[in-house]
């Protein structure tokens, strides 16, 4: 049985390849591939209401040899920055009994 940290991986890859094959290649995610997953996979970019140009700094940030798609290397360096932002909430919110002093 895959750990929750295999079943994780496993998860991001389908979720990745559930969009990217939605129109023209299907092993990189188009600017509205890239746009529906996250605002259907990811609840904090569906609150934000981002508008065309917002959406397209993050696809510029993504698209590090830019060909105008995110391939899965581009979308994985984007995981730990979204990690790293969770961590240091939790860091900041947690109880303060459980804080270091
Ligand atoms: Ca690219």
């Amino acid at each position: 049985m895959a750990s929750p940290l295999e079943q994780a991986l496993a998860v991001t890859l389908s979720t990745f390849h559930k969009y990217s094959a939605k129109q023209g290649d299907k092993f990189k995610l188009s600017k509205a591939e890239l746009k529906d997953l996250l605002t259907k996979e990811h609840r904090s970019f569906s609150q934000k209401q981002m508008d065309d140009a917002e959406f397209q700094k993050i696809m510029s940030d993504l698209d590090a040899n830019k060909d105008n798609e995110v391939d899965f290397q581009e979308f994985a360096c984007f995981l730990p920055c979204v990690a790293t932002g969770c961590n240091d909430f939790f860091k900041d919110h947690r109880p303060k009994q459980l804080r270091k002093k």
